[in-house]
C-alpha cells in the first residue's frame, strides 16, 4: 500500500465557502427577497437558488422551466452582468483579509477564501489561562491587547465530526493539535459573525451548508486495532467530484480508470479510488498526468484523497494573473463567420471594459489613469461541437481548441472608445486566429468561445517582492511573443453542467492559479514547439525546457 504524505499540522488553514452566492448578493440589496424563492437565471439555466429555493426542491443548474414548474412562485432574476458578483465578491475578501495577520488569504473563484491562521492561533494559545478557559480572550491585533473577542475555549465552535462534547472536564494539552483546531474554529466563528454582521452575508466553514461550520477532528491516522482514521471514515463515501481539489475534468480521468469504461458517467466515491488494486501515487501520475498536467499531480491527488492538502495559501493579489470572457451558445448559432465576428465583437468588447476596471490605477485624481500591468498575449480559444455520427447522434466534446497572439499595445490606448478598438482587434487580430483554428468557411458549429489576454506582466514599480531573475517567466513570455502556437487539450468546461445546453456569460479573472484551472485556462498552454532560450539561444523542445532552466539556475550564467 503507498505511503500518505505527511500532513503539515503546523498550519491552521481556515476555508470558507459563501451561501448561494450569487442570490445572496440580490438578497443583501433587497433583503425582502430572502423569504421568497429565489433563483439566479443565466442563459436558461437556474446558476443558483437561495436556500428557500433548494427547500421547495429547486438546485444549482437546473433549468429555468423546469425550476418554474416545481416551484412556480419562484422569484427569478438575472444574473448576467456579474459585475455586482465581482464587487461584492471584492469587498468580502477585503474585509476578511483585514483580520487576518500577514494577508495570507487567498480567493478561489468568486466565493471561496482560504485563510492561512496559523500566526494568530500559535499567539492565541499562549494567552490561555489553562485555570479558566471558559473565559478566554481571542487577540485580533498583538499592537492593542484590547481588539479581539471572548471566547469559551472547553468546547469547539460550531459543529464536529465525529461529534465532540464539550470537554471542561478533559482539559486538552494546550500546544496540542486539538487545541489549537478547537481556537481556530471559534476564530471562523468570529469572522463569519462579523461577515454577516458587516456585510450581510453568510458563509460555510468547512462543510455543512448552509451558514454553518465543522470541524474535523484528530487523529487523523488509523487506530492501532486497524479502525480507519476520522478522514477515511469521512471522505470515503463522497462522490470523487464533491472533494475540493478535483475538479470535472480529473474526476472524469478517475471515472474512466475505475469503471474501466472509455466514458463513464458512473458514480465513483473516494474509496473506490483509494482502494483501486494498485493505486498510489504512480498510478495517478499515469491516470491524470500528461501533457498540460501539473507537475507531480499523482502524489498531489492521492495526498488529497486522504485529507492532506499542504499547498500554501498565497498572499491576496492585487493584480490577477490573466482576464477571460466566454459564452457558450446553442446549436446553429456560431456556424458561420460572420455571426463569429459579431459575437466576438460583443466579447472583445467586455474584455477590453474588464481591463480597464481591474488593471488600470484611477487613484491619480490629476493625471491619466496608469496601467498596473501589460498582458503580452492574446488568446482565442473555441469548443466546436462533434459532427453527428451516421447514426445521427451527436456526441459532446469537451476540448477546447485555443491559439494564441502576441497583444496588440493598442489596446492600452484610453483615447480611443472600447467599441472603436474591439472592432479593430477583432478584424486584424482575433479573426485571423480563428482562420487558424477553424480553416473551412463552414461545416463547423462552435459550443463556445472564449477570449483572453493572459501573460501578465505588471508594471516596473508595483512589483511587490521581486523573485530575481525568473527564467522560465522570461520563457514563457518569449513563447508569446515570439510564435503563436496551437493547443489541443482535453478541457472541462469551468463551471460543469450535465448536458450541451447554453449557461451563462462567464468572465473569469484569474488571481492565482488553481490546480486544475491552471491548466483549463491557458496559462498552461504546452506550445507544441521547441523554444529559443532567452538567455542562451539555443533552441530547446518543450519537454527539454524545464532541465535547461535548471542548467541556467545552477551554474548562474
Ligand atoms: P452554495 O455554495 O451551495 O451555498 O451555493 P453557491 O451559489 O454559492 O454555489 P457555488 O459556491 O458552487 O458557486 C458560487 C457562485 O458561482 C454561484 O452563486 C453561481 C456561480 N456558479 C456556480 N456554478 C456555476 C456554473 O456552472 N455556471 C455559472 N455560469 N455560474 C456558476
Ligand atoms: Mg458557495
Amino acid at each position: 500500500m503507498a505511503t500518505v504524505p505527511v500532513r503539515n499540522d503546523r498550519r491552521i488553514v481556515l476555508h470558507l465557502d459563501y451561501d448561494c452566492f450569487y442570490a445572496s448578493v440580490f438578497e443583501v440589496e433587497q433583503p425582502a427577497l430572502k423569504s421568497q424563492p429565489l433563483a439566479v437565471q443565466q442563459k436558461q439555466i437556474v446558476v443558483t437558488c437561495n436556500y428557500e429555493a433548494r427547500r421547495r426542491g429547486l438546485f444549482k443548474l437546473q433549468l429555468i422551466k423546469d425550476a418554474k414548474r416545481i416551484c412556480p412562485e419562484v422569484v427569478i432574476v438575472l444574473g448576467e452582468d456579474l459585475t455586482k458578483f465581482r464587487d461584492a465578491s471584492k469587498d468580502i475578501y477585503l474585509f476578511i483579509r483585514s483580520f487576518i495577520w500577514g494577508g495570507r488569504v487567498e480567493r478561489l473563484g468568486f466565493d471561496e477564501i482560504s485563510l492561512d491562521v496559523t500566526e494568530m492561533i500559535d499567539y492565541n494559545i499562549g494567552l490561555l489561562n489553562p485555570n479558566d478557559l471558559t473565559r478566554s480572550f481571542f487577540c485580533l491585533d498583538q499592537k492593542d491587547p484590547t481588539v479581539g473577542f471572548t471566547y469559551d475555549a472547553t468546547s469547539f465552535h460550531g459543529s464536529t465530526h465525529p461529534f465532540r462534547e464539550g470537554c471542561a472536564d478533559a482539559p486538552r494539552e494546550l500546544s496540542s493539535l486539538e487545541m489549537r483546531l478547537l481556537v481556530g474554529s471559534h476564530l471562523m466563528g468570529h469572522l463569519r459573525s462579523q461577515m454577516e454582521y458587516e456585510k450581510g452575508f453568510t458563509a460555510t466553514g468547512g462543510v455543512h451548508k448552509p451558514n454553518q461550520q465543522t470541524t474535523l477532528v484528530p487523529p487523523y491516522e488509523p487506530g492501532s486495532d486497524g479502525t480507519e482514521s476520522n478522514v477515511t471514515q469521512f471522505l470515503d463515501n463522497h462522490e470523487i467530484r464533491k472533494i475540493p481539489g478535483i475538479g470535472s475534468r480529473l474526476a472524469q480521468k478517475l471515472r474512466i480508470r475505475v469503471t474501466g469504461e472509455s466514458t463513464s458517467e458512473k458514480k465513483v466515491t473516494v474509496r473506490d479510488i483509494r482502494l483501486y488494486p494498485g493505486m498510489g501515487p504512480p498510478l495517478l501520475e499515469k491516470t491524470l498526468g500528461g501533457p498540460g498536467a501539473a507537475k507531480g499531480i499523482g502524489q498531489r491527488i492521492w495526498g488529497i484523497i486522504h485529507g492532506v492538502d499542504n499547498t500554501e495559501v498565497l498572499e491576496g493579489r492585487d493584480l490577477p494573473t490573466q482576464i477571460s470572457i466566454e459564452d457558450s451558445y446553442g446549436r446553429g448559432r456560431l456556424d458561420n463567420v460572420e455571426n463569429v465576428r459579431r459575437e466576438l465583437i460583443v466579447l472583445t468588447k467586455s474584455l477590453i471594459r474588464r481591463m480597464r476596471t481591474d488593471l488600470l490605477d484611477k487613484s491619480d485624481d490629476k493625471g491619466q489613469p496608469r496601467w498596473l500591468a501589460h498582458p503580452r498575449t492574446l488568446r482565442l480559444s473555441t469548443r466546436p461541437r462533434n459532427a453527428p455520427e451516421t447514426d445521427g447522434v451527436r456526441t459532446y466534446n469537451s476540448n477546447r481548441i485555443s491559439r494564441s497572439t502576441p497583444l496588440p499595445s493598442s489596446i492600452f490606448n484610453l483615447d480611443e472608445s472600447i467599441d472603436s478598438l474591439a472592432e479593430r482587434i477583432v478584424r486584424d487580430h482575433a479573426m485571423l486566429m480563428f482562420r487558424k483554428l477553424h480553416a473551412e468557411k463552414s461545416g463547423w458549429d462552435l459550443g463556445l468561445m472564449n477570449i483572453a489576454v493572459t501573460n501578465m506582466v505588471e508594471s516596473a514599480g508595483d512589483q511587490k517582492q521581486s523573485s530575481g531573475r525568473d527564467i522560465g517567466k522570461m520563457f514563457r513570455q518569449q513563447e508569446s511573443t515570439l510564435r503563436e502556437w496551437t493547443v489541443q487539450e482535453p478541457v472541462g468546461q469551468p463551471h460543469e453542467v450535465s448536458s450541451d445546453e447554453p449557461v451563462g456569460l462567464e468572465e473569469t479573472t484569474e488571481w492565482a492559479n488553481e490546480w486544475e484551472d491552471g491548466d483549463e485556462n491557458g496559462d498552461g498552454d504546452v506550445p507544441l514547439l521547441s523554444v529559443e532560450c532567452p538567455l542562451c539561444g539555443a533552441a530547446i523542445p518543450h519537454f527539454a525546457q524545464q532541465a535547461h532552466e535548471i542548467y541556467h539556475a545552477s551554474d548562474g550564467n
